[in-house]
């Protein structure tokens, strides 16, 4: 029980501190971060739970394990493989291949590459047509960053690799990379 006490005692103490022009916020409608509408018997726990997997998350990224940015987390088990694999590993662990859909993500997963000086494979892959790439649920890119010149397979490349510059290159699918999922 000791987990569920210390989040209500938090509140109560910030409710103390809390002038009486505020109690018809947080003290009295919900805790903080959790919803108003959720019954006030699950909101402790769901607090408490929130700060625990916050803690795990700052462990996490502290020792290098997490990557985050906006709703997004990155993570990489350090092997290389092929795609496949790659995408295996990543669909059995609950996510998915990297899949950078802004630069905002794409310099996240190019931080990881950095690190382990290796290149990855994305989830991006060459359509039916020729030089037209697709995430793997076959809709259209929405954010794409290829190196000058990329993509030059025309047919013959149907996987992308990021380099450790965070530029893409279109590549054969049976290259060993560095799996990177997100999650
Ligand atoms: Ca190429």
């Amino acid at each position: 029980m000791k987990s569920l006490v210390q989040p209500i005692l938090l509140l109560a103490a910030i409710c103390f501190r809390t002038s009486l022009a505020q109690l018809s916020g947080n003290c009295l409608s919900g805790l903080p971060g959790i919803p108003e509408t959720i019954d006030r018997a699950l909101q402790a726990p769901l607090l408490s739970i929130n700060q625990r997997i916050a803690k795990l998350e700052a462990v996490l990224s502290l020792t290098g394990q997490l990557y985050q940015v906006g709703g997004k987390m990155f993570a990489t088990n350090g092997e290389q493989v092929d795609f496949e694999a790659s995408k295996l590993t990543c669909e059995k662990a609950g996510g998915r291949i990297a899949t950078p859909k802004n630069e905002a993500e794409n310099n996240v997963v190019l931080s990881i590459l950095k690190k382990h000086n290796k290149y990855a494979y994305l989830g991006v892959t060459e359509g039916v047509i020729s030089s037209i790439y697709l995430y793997l649920d076959g809709t259209p890119l929405s954010y794409s960053n290829w190196n000058k010149n990329e993509p030059n397979g025309k047919g013959k490349e149907k996987c992308v690799e990021m380099y450790t510059d965070g530029l893409w290159n279109d590549k054969a699918c049976n290259q060993n990379r560095l799996t990177v999922c997100e999650f």
